[in-house]
């Protein structure tokens, strides 16, 4: 099927904007960075990567009679507050499960910031004794068969809403959507860097792009620190979503392009160049990033311009996939 006849559920303002950042550009040297933004793409709880993915999977959730979306992620995770204001939205329930994915000793770890909000909007969140993992985990498994037992309908949304079956199309619709706004601003972007974890936002990017007549660089940064696995899970990915909106021909490895160096040895926890990065661009464009995802991308960014692998008199169009709410567990590193 082409993407076009896939069903969606549009949960954000439109196409999300995007912009120039010339102090930082002016900063790094001789390349043009922009800055497409998700972080601004909705009114449902400052929306994020998370809520396009969703406008896929919610009319598969609804033809199914779900009445809970059930899924999972860390105490501060994005998604599962994404997934939060979209069952409330629609009159749906949502069971959470949030795992320590971060030992981090911000004592409102998990009052403020994403969870809160989650609370708020009237989620049943489950806070969980188990690590960091991108996998299909048991007590995921224990919430749906709870919701079940109980006599709703529940719809299962794995971590970062990725390892499902429709959860490219949201990205590969954002790679569509990109093209149409380079149309519109006569520009082309030749190298796009977007931070992966659970892996459907960069891999639903590469199957778009891949569509296109015009070849372009698409870097992922791994922000989980556990690169085998990422690199796994996007390739994955990508070849079932290519496969999915008929791209009509393989992938080619050199079009998946995974990168370590930026995750520090652990997820969520910010190293010396995502804070940095995070002040950099705080301070020269007024634009926020988080320290689990965007912080860490962006310091991929910038070491990529200046140690030439994103080389001189290049138009860099970066991710800006939304998590600012995380930052209020992180008050420690901003005292
Ligand atoms: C997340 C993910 P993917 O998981 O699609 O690779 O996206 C990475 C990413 N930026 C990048 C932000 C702000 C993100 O929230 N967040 C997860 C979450 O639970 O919030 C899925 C891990």
């Amino acid at each position: 099927m082409r993407l076009e006849q896939f069903p969606r559920h549009p949960l954000t303002f439109g196409p999300s904007p995007v912009h120039p950042m010339p102090r930082l550009s002016a900063h790094l040297g001789d390349v043009q960075v922009w800055a497409k933004r998700e972080d601004v793409n909705s009114g449902l709880a400052y929306g994020g990567n998370k809520t396009r993915k969703l406008e896929y999977l919610l009319p598969d959730a609804l033809a199914k009679g779900a009445d809970t979306l059930v899924s999972i992620g860390g105490v501060q995770s994005n998604h599962t507050r994404q997934v939060a204001a979209v069952a409330a939205s629609l009159g749906m329930k949502a069971v959470l499960v949030q795992e320590q994915w971060v030992d981090w000793p911000d004592a409102v770890n998990d009052r403020v910031g994403n969870i809160l909000l989650s609370r708020l909007m009237g989620a049943e969140v489950r806070l969980v004794d188990e690590g960091f993992g991108i996998g299909f985990k048991s007590s995921w498994e224990q919430a749906l068969a709870d919701v079940a037992e109980r006599g709703g309908t529940p719809y299962g949304i794995p971590a970062g809403a990725s390892d499902h079956e429709l959860g490219g199309l949201g990205f590969a619709n954002w790679a569509y959507e990109v093209q149409r706004q380079e149309q519109e601003l006569g520009i082309f972007f030749d190298t796009v860097v977007v931070c992966s974890v659970t892996g459907s936002t960069h891999a639903g990017m590469i199957a778009g792009f891949a569509g296109q007549d015009r070849p372009r660089r698409v870097i992922g940064i791994d922000a989980s620190a556990r690169i085998a696995e990422t690199r796994a899970q996007v390739e994955r990915i990508a070849r079932r979503t290519a496969d999915l909106i008929d791209l009509g021909r393989d992938l080619r490895d050199d079009e998946i392009t995974v990168l370590e160096g930026w995750a520090g040895d652990a997820y969520g926890i910010p190293v010396a160049s995502t804070l940095d990065a995070m002040r950099l661009t705080g301070r020269l464009e007024g634009v926020v990033l988080d320290p689990v995802y965007e912080g860490k991308s962006m310091a991929g960014l910038i070491d990529l311009v200046q140690d030439g692998r994103i080389p001189a008199g290049s138009t860099v169009l970066y991710a800006h996939l939304g998590g600012q709410p995380a930052l209020n567990a992180y008050s420690a590193l901003f005292r």
